[in-house]
């Protein structure tokens, strides 16, 4: 498949103005996959003119026809799974079962879901006073930027543009600088089902050039963010500049607790799901697993059992279940919270370092990892964001929900038990956006996404993400009140 490597502005795709160029690297044996354009300062502003010249006759368009051109680019991911799929396995060292079976299909059912969606935002009618109309109409921010990470490149495009677009803004967005092919091919697939120029504009370029631009750009007016907590509190900084709408959705500490009446190989599949799945790099990773010490033996041998068993391996196999880190400066990051994790006295029980097999050497694996950790340790606070999960235990309820809650994140959780009733209860106790009972990291189109806390604000999916991309515009209308004068002469 070529791949596009230009920016996408105002419907075409165009050479950066300084002319910078930045590799994209192959996480699976470090060689180069594409030199692609490096978007600066000037080419984000270019973008921004091109979606405010495209937001009136965007936002005039009639909510139904916005829906249809989604509807037709959920179509084409999906014609395109295949092609898409080892598009995002070969940049981001995703598995291609898992880029086949979940990145391509949600990002097709995501970006449907807001389709339908866009003619079922209504406004509302007040019961005021007699005398008096008031409607609230629920009108588009104008152009949005959005800034996206590497952890779920193509996902991530139908999460930020899908209730965007819906809602009739235009959208300024950039890719992360490590993984921006399979959303350049998204611009090429919306041009093919014929979105107006300017409607989409992607510009992928460095976090602190390009990103820091539209963080700060007086043209936009709501920015979206999903990355790092540090960061986001740099987009916050950069945004009060023309006091911007901002979303954020930040990192994670996923806590995920076993009960002792827990179904115990239920919880053991469903808890390496948690952690493993993209080698990690998740915010709603499960990444400290907390054990009733009654199960916690029995659990540990059977986990480390399954975690060792996992099969580590070329993303575009079919038989690989766990790829390399997306980049190598990542890889290393995880890899050093080991020694992080021994300083303060953990235990690592698997894993813990590249695999030694020749074939993988030159990519960024990481072996799965378990360590022994307290509360307290950097491991288990921090979030590390690779194949990396902490291993606590407890004595009773009181006391894991005050670990599961003793960080500062709080974005999501899981829970493992068959009491029905316990289960609703800690789900009430979790202070965080997200709970699974019995399962975890579901996500759905219609179901709210984001945290509290240092996890961000604000919420994507479902009418909640609507709603964070509109405004809501009250108008009042006289329409038989016999007003009192004002200033009687
Ligand atoms: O994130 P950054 P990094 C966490 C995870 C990871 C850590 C560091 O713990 O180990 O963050 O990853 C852009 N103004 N998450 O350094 O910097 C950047 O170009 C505006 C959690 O990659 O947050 C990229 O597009 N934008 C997470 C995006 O921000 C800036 C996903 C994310 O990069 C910028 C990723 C700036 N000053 C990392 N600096 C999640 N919530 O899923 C960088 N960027």
């Amino acid at each position: 498949m070529t791949v596009e490597t230009r920016l996408f502005i105002g419907g075409e795709f165009v050479d950066a103005a300084a002319g910078g160029r930045i590799a994209v690297v192959n996480p699976h044996d470090g060689s180069e996959l594409a030199s692609i354009a490096e978007a600066r300062a000037e080419d984000v502003d270019r973008a921004v003119e091109a979606a405010a010249a495209a937001f009136p006759g965007w936002s005039a368009t009639p909510a139904m026809e916005r829906g249809r051109l989604l509807l037709k680019l959920a179509d084409a991911i999906e014609a395109d799974t295949d092609g898409l799929a080892r598009l995002e396995s070969t940049d981001t060292g995703h598995p291609l079962r898992d880029s086949r079976a979940l990145d391509v299909p949600r990002t097709a059912v995501t970006f449907r879901y807001f389709g339908g969606m866009a003619d079922k935002v209504q406004g509302s009618v007040v019961p005021v006073e007699k005398g008096f109309l008031n409607y609230v109409m629920r009108e588009p921010v104008g152009v949005v930027g959005q800034i996206v990470p590497w952890n779920f490149p193509l996902m991530f495009t139908s999460w930020k543009m899908g209730p965007a677009l819906a809602a009739g803004n235009t959208v300024v967005l950039k890719p992360s600088e490590l993984t921006p092919l399979s959303t350049l091919r998204v611009a090429e697939l919306m041009r093919k089902v014929g979105f107006p120029p300017g409607v989409v504009n992607i510009v992928p370029g460095y976090g602190d050039k390009a990103g820091q631009r539209i963080a700060e750009h007086p043209g936009i007016h709501k920015v979206a963010f999903t990355g790092s907590t540090a960061t986001g509190r740099k987009v916050v900084r950069a945004s009060a500049g023309n006091l911007k709408r901002v979303q954020l959705e930040l990192g994670g500490k996923g806590a995920n607790i076993v009960f002792d009446d827990a179904n115990i190989p239920a919880a053991v599949g469903g808890s390496a799901f948690a952690i493993f799945h993209n080698q990690g790099q998740a915010c709603i990773a499960g990444s400290r697993l907390l054990l009733h010490d009654k199960i916690a033996d029995e659990f540990l041998d059977r986990f480390l059992k399954l975690t060792r068993s996992i099969k580590l391996g070329d993303p575009l196999d079919a038989a690989t279940e766990m790829g390399p880190l997306t980049s190598a400066m990542h890889r290393d990051r995880v890899v050093a919270f080991c020694k992080v994790a021994r300083d303060e006295g953990g235990e690592v029980l698997t894993g813990g370092r590249p695999p030694e097999r020749g074939d993988l050497a030159r990519g960024f694996y990481v072996e799965p990892t378990v360590v022994r950790a307290k509360p307290a340790d950097r491991v288990s606070q921090e979030e590390v964001f690779g194949p990396f999960v902490t291993v606590t235990t407890f004595r009773d309820e009181d006391e894991a929900v005050a670990l599961a809650n003793g960080t500062v994140y709080g974005l999501g959780g899981g829970l493992w038990t068959e009491n029905l009733a316990r289960a609703h209860r800690v789900a009430r106790a979790f202070v965080s956006g997200m709970v699974w009972i019995n399962s975890y990291k579901r996500v759905n189109p219609g179901s709210p996404f984001g945290g509290v806390r240092g996890s961000g604000y604000g919420r994507e999916m479902g009418f909640e993400a609507m709603h964070d991309y509109t405004e809501a515009k009250s108008v009042w209308v006289n329409v038989d009140a016999k007003l009192p004068p004002f200033y009687p002469r």
